[in-house]
């Protein structure tokens, strides 16, 4: 690692070491932007590296709500503005328990280079709380919603901080964000995307993370010269995002064989097909979290408590959970598998480790700020659609969405493409969203 990197690493590393995702995020982008760094003096003369290793704003609040029996539950919300340089803050709310301060800031780190890699004008940030969905009532999420938009409405604007959805936050939660923002605002914009369709949502938004790492992978394979009908593909997670990759997926003839939720895996040969695919979001709006009622439903498909998909044999693999979720001994197990590719379609969803191995095996990695970017670039194609008083055409999006991912993809290539021919995804992918960001900052002055 560059010497000036090493140092803001050691200095954000005293600062708070217990914010281990946060470190891994900003460790592996420093790992790739050594020659950047020594290319351009004004890197560290504006003092870059420290500057985007702070927030611009961490917003915390308390959410009180008051549950099914009357009793008053208190959770914490946060709101991290990492990054305005190239536009209006820009990435999801995540509600689930094992949210932290750490968590929210690797994540809106991330997202700051990733809204960079698409070129539309978005900042980055993140928020959310440990509040855990799973298990409550539609009332119970309603009255937490209210509590946390009643704090979180002052800090931001369709041309301030735009949030949307990501593990736990779906069309149902956007729905009341947007209820309370909008009653307490008096105000009706593109503050939130993922929204209905119907009142401000854009068509394929649901399906763009999805479809977008989809067609990265098309991408990838083209590289191979390989296309990706009859591929057999795992996937790890069950929820929007593994959906809309399944059914892309077997829309363009590949097999997604296996997807895994908290209790185990279900394995099925025949490939999820548009039924099936239909049936996971049901099974994901049961709120239960399990898989397993898939295999009684669908004869043929098995399911297999309490383990991994990654022992599966496959051609890709795809984690869509969440972040640290394949290790290297998962890795390992993927190459002795014979796995040719990963695309990361979670958040960091592959461990230091893990990518090691990648490395070690020849298995051909991109990480998840280019694979899902397609999530974001479809909600600022929904900030247009709003602030145009519009409504696109599922075919205009995806058009849009699909060159979207093919820039993103060629982008990599160039920043990434080394002497022997090879593709470091991860390089290029944290060069170019690099570059962007330190060259807005350095134009905008202090
Ligand atoms: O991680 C992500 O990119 C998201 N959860 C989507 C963010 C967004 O603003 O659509």
């Amino acid at each position: 690692m560059n010497e000036y990197a090493k140092q803001v690493l050691e200095l954000r590393r005293k600062q708070a070491p217990w914010e281990t995702e946060f470190l891994q995020s900003v460790e592996e982008l420093f790992e790739s932007i050594g020659d950047v760094i020594e290319s351009d003096p004004r890197i560290k003369q504006y003092r870059i590296l420290e500057r985007l290793t702070i927030p611009e704003r961490i917003v915390t609040f308390q959410v009180p709500w008051v549950d099914r029996n009357g009793e008053i539950q208190v959770n914490t919300g946060w709101r991290v503005q990492f990054n305005g340089a190239l536009g209006p803050y820009k990435g999801g709310l995540r509600c689930h328990p094992s949210v932290t301060l750490s968590t929210l800031k690797f994540l809106g780190f991330e997202q700051t280079f990733k809204n960079a890699l698409t070129t539309l004008p978005m900042g980055g940030g993140k928020g959310g709380s440990d509040f855990d969905p799973k298990g409550k009532t539609e009332l119970e999420v309603m009255n937490f919603c209210n509590s946390f938009m009643r704090e979180l409405y002052r800090h931001i604007g369709a041309q301030v901080d735009v949030p949307a959805g990501d593990l736990g936050v779906g069309a149902r939660e956007i729905g009341f964000f947007f209820g309370a923002y909008r009653r307490l605002a008096n105000n009706y914009s593109g503050v939130l995307t993922g929204k209905g369709v119907g009142w401000g949502g854009s068509l394929v938004r649901a399906e763009a993370t999805g479809f977008g790492a989809i067609y990265f992978v098309q991408h990838m394979l083209e590289e191979l010269k390989d296309t990706i009908a009859g591929k057999r593909i795992i996937i790890s997670g069950f929820g929007n995002v593994a959906w809309g990759t399944a059914l892309k997926a077997s829309r363009l003839g590949a097999r997604v064989i296996a997807i895994s939720g908290p209790d185990g895996y279900i394995l099925d040969e025949a490939g999820i097909n548009e039924e099936k695919a239909a049936y996971m979001l049901e099974l994901r709006a049961s709120g239960r979290d399990i898989v397993s009622p898939y295999a009684d439903k669908f004869p043929g498909s098995k399911f297999v408590a309490g383990r991994r998909v990654w022992e599966v044999p496959a051609d890709i693999a795809m984690p869509c959970a969440i972040q640290n979720e394949l290790n290297g001994d998962d890795a390992e197990l993927l190459a002795k598998n014979n796995v040719r590719m990963v695309a990361e379609v979670s958040n960091m969803g592959c461990t230091p480790e893990a990518i090691a191995a990648f490395r070690k095996h020849g298995i051909i990695f991109a990480p998840g700020k280019a694979v899902n970017a397609g999530g974001v670039a479809t909600s600022c194609l929904e900030m247009s659609q709003n602030a145009g008083h519009c409504n696109w055409g599922a075919e205009e999006v995806d058009a849009r969405l699909h060159s979207i991912m093919t820039g993103i993809h060629a982008t990599c290539v160039k920043y990434g493409r080394k002497e022997s021919g090879e593709i470091d995804y991860v390089a290029g992918a944290n060069i170019a969203g690099f570059i962007r960001v330190a060259n807005a900052m350095i134009a905008q002055g202090l």
